[in-house]
């Protein structure tokens, strides 16, 4: 397995060092995010700083971390060019929080407050980016990882999230501002050319070995899949999405990882004192480092399987009685739209282009008037999803957690966003248990702004 330096895509090569993370702390419960540009080293040395846009001063914004049960209350100041807003991803949250301008909220203006405040239900492993403009927003640095740890504290020596990114910078480093073009739109979405952990090149942690680490893996990418493994660490899959697998599930090959997809890993170090051991992401040509981790002496390798994380909440998915509908995922380059709905009219392919549209749900560019489904509170949805396109989307839904439906009827873990891959027919189901209007979307985020996207309602 090969595993070269950590890479600049365009051609940088030049690396700097990664703080290590603290343990986990109680966090109080009351913040001040203040959103506005700031400028931070992305590139190696000799490039110049890159201009971002920041929750307090860094990209990622700084690490929230709570116990489950703790409410949270942030007070956003909006000092950016544009309106924005903030979602926290995969949080069973209160609708009004949930932080989508147009069906939860307002924008928050140029100038302006807003104040989030919501309990959190869950323990596990989240993250907060703008869910404004976000093909830009999220991309110019608004995002970061949001913490729930659990009442009992699992049995690791450190608990590393790792924010994953990557990013489009042109060759003075700075964010490259097409954000519309339409090759990216109506493609794979828009790919960056630098990699990111943690809002740096590169990422470095001293372990020892023997130690059990906690890596939390946060796909924060605008579009990017990321495929990847490990070298010199071995250990299991905890948790999907912040929610607890009921049994950990040993990690025998490579990890996918679509866009805001999270991981929680238990590993072990196994490599040996003075060597390193590696987070890699796989391309074709074979695996690049993400994370290093440089091992000093330390004892025996564990392997013994851990325990489960606790569950969270349950609300059970009650399949025969579940009421079902249909989602065709329609467009994109080589499957064109011909014709869709977009804002009330029905517009040729063409027009839609002209509009930036490329994409469709049931024959809807953007999103529709009416949801795909209005629920009773505590029924149980079922929603098949035909990928008709020749591409992978990361189908998101707020506010609830879903099962994937197999073909032999069983569930699957808990999700809060699945990768489709081009072609494929899957189903998910969830109880609906949280009232409110709840967007149903690709998270890649080009895909979300040239269509993709619809919403459920959820009744009281
Ligand atoms: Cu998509």
């Amino acid at each position: 397995m090969r595993s070269s330096r950590r890479r600049f895509l365009a051609g940088f090569a030049a690396l700097s060092a990664v703080p290590a993370m603290a343990r986990p702390a109680r966090a109080s419960q009351a913040r001040q995010f203040m959103l506005e540009p700031a400028r931070q080293q992305i590139a190696p040395d000799g490039y110049p700083e890159t201009n971002l846009w920041c929750v307090n001063g860094s990209m990622p914004g700084e690490t929230l971390r709570l116990i489950q049960g703790d409410r949270l209350r942030v007070e956003v100041e909006n000092r950016l060019p544009q309106p924005t807003s903030l979602h926290w991803h995969g949080i069973r949250i209160d609708n009004a929080m949930d932080g989508v301008p147009g069906v939860t909220q307002a924008p928050i203006q140029p100038g302006a407050r807003f104040t989030y405040d919501f309990a959190l239900p869950d323990a596990g492993t989240y993250w907060y980016h703008s869910h404004a403009q976000s093909v830009e927003q999220v991309e110019r640095g608004l995002q970061g990882a949001l913490i729930i740890a659990e009442a009992v504290s699992p049995d690791i020596d450190q608990d590393l999230p790792l924010v994953i990114d990557d990013m489009r910078v042109t060759a003075e480093a700075q964010v490259d501002e097409a954000f519309a073009a339409p090759h990216d739109l109506s493609h794979a979405g828009r790919l960056g050319n630098v990699l990111l952990v943690n809002g740096r090149l590169q990422s470095e942690h001293s372990v020892r070995r023997g130690d059990r680490l906690r890596l939390r893996l946060i796909n924060t990418a605008n579009a990017r899949i990321f495929i990847l493994g490990l070298q010199g660490l071995e250990g299991w899959v905890m948790a999907y999405d912040g929610m607890p697998l009921r049994t950990p599930r040993a990690i025998s090959d490579r990890l996918t990882l679509a866009p805001a997809q999270r991981v929680d890993l238990f590993v072990d170090v196994t490599a040996s004192e003075g060597e390193d051991a590696f987070l890699l992401q796989f391309e074709q040509d074979g695996g690049y480092e993400m994370a290093r981790f440089t091992v000093t002496s330390g004892t025996a390798v564990r392997r013994d399987p851990p325990a489960p994380l606790a569950p969270n909440p349950q609300f059970p998915i009650d399949l025969p009685s579940a009421r079902h509908v249909d989602l065709r995922m329609q467009g994109g380059a080589m499957a064109w739209l011909t014709s869709a709905q977009f804002k009330g009219e029905e517009l040729e392919g063409r027009e839609l282009a002209q509009r930036g549209q490329f994409w469709a749900f049931n024959g809807t560019a953007g999103r529709p008037v009416d949801p795909l489904i209005t629920a009773k509170l505590g029924e149980t949805i079922r929603i098949r999803m035909f990928n008709e396109t020749l591409f992978p989307h990361a189908m998101h839904l707020h506010g609830m957690h879903f099962s994937e439906v197999h073909s032999d009827g069983s569930l699957g873990p808990l999700r809060d966003t699945l990768l489709m891959r081009r072609g494929e027919t899957r189903e998910i189901a969830f109880q609906a248990h949280n009232p409110g209007d709840w967007l149903l979307h690709c998270h890649m985020l080009s895909h979300h702004a040239a269509g993709m996207g619809t919403w459920v309602r959820v009744l009281t």
